[in-house]
């Protein structure tokens, strides 16, 4: 046999295993996305349209979720997120954010008080700072300190709710199935970067000085620019337990598509809260390094928008319940 021979059939050999036992390793490789990609929890779509525009505009995906999630954080009329947020019990509104990169750099400000845009404070805790989270008082004094101005971000409308939750002032910390606007966003950049940010009031009367899994690396936001990302919303406490997002992008690591991994992360929270489960939300949204995108949740009702290059849509997210 010529050289030129063996050398051809070998190649045919090896083509036939790979074409018809699609053996990975011969397999084709799935190329990273580089096609602009905004994800996030709920019907946000505004915040994923400034993302967007971000990402049009060959800005990078960090830029693109700051950017983002600024927009509820100034709405007045988003009651989970930022001024306009629901109070604590004491009728203070403290706000939970984080963020987190391509290279695996994160920032998060927690229970941190009359700052607008605490997603901007996070930025400057990852990039300004050796520390990851900066929490109430120091936070907001690094935020001073870093050119930020105070502002009240209790507005009449909510205060006038709490006012009223305070004649029963029952608390109960399971958040409202339907009631909910926490952001979590997931960008791809055209570089096929990706980043993440989730910001949020929290969950509405909570106690004094509770943080949720918001601003928790892990629980609320996880990137590895290697795998994918994910972010939730819901009940805190629960994505704390379970560390819910690190969790999603693990499966992905271990060859998931996003859909699959939000799936069998939620498995996982109801596995760890039997009987219990019933009663609360939480939603979990993924992206990975291809340009999918999946999402799940346990009860009906919560959703999630995408942009990609095909346009904007809400999708009603499928439940375990
Ligand atoms: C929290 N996960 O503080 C947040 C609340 C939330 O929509 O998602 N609300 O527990």
């Amino acid at each position: 046999m010529t050289t030129n021979r063996r050398t051809f059939l070998h190649r045919t050999f090896f083509t036939g295993i790979t074409t018809t036992l699609g053996i990975s390793g011969f397999a084709p490789k799935k190329q990273r996305s580089k096609a602009p990609l905004v994800v996030a929890t709920w019907n946000n779509e505004k915040a994923c349209q400034a993302a967007y525009q971000v990402l049009d505009q060959q800005g990078n995906a960090l830029d693109a979720v700051e950017q983002g999630v600024m927009i509820p954080e100034a709405d007045p009329n988003d009651r989970s997120v930022g001024y306009g947020g629901r109070p604590d019990r004491d009728g203070k509104v403290t706000v939970d954010s984080c963020i987190m990169d391509a290279k695996g750099q994160c920032g998060s400000v927690v229970f941190l008080e009359d700052i607008l845009h605490p997603v901007q404070v996070a930025r400057k805790v990852m990039e300004q700072t050796p520390h990851v989270i900066l929490a109430g008082e120091g936070a907001q004094q690094f935020a001073l300190a870093n050119g930020f101005e105070k502002q009240n971000l209790l507005t009449e409308d909510s205060r006038k709710e709490w006012q009223e939750w305070l004649k029963n002032a029952a608390y109960k910390p399971v958040i409202n199935i339907e009631n909910h606007d926490t952001i979590g966003m997931l960008t791809q950049d055209a570089m096929g970067d990706l980043a993440g940010a989730c910001t949020t009031s929290g969950a509405a009367y909570k106690m004094r000085g509770r943080v949720g899994d918001s601003p928790i690396i892990g629980a609320g936001l996880y990137v590895d620019n290697t795998v994918g990302s994910a972010t939730g919303t819901g009940l805190g406490e629960a994505l704390l337990r379970t560390l819910g997002s690190f969790l999603v992008v693990e499966f992905m690591r271990q060859g998931d598509t996003p859909q699959k991994a939000c799936e069998k992360a939620i498995k996982r929270v109801v596995d760890h809260h039997p009987g219990t489960y019933q009663e609360f939300q939480i939603g979990l949204i993924a992206t990975d390094i291809y340009g999918r995108y999946g999402g799940y949740s346990i009860q009906p009702g919560f959703s999630y928008f995408v942009i990609n290059a095909k346009g904007g849509q809400l999708i009603k997210s499928r439940s375990y319940l």
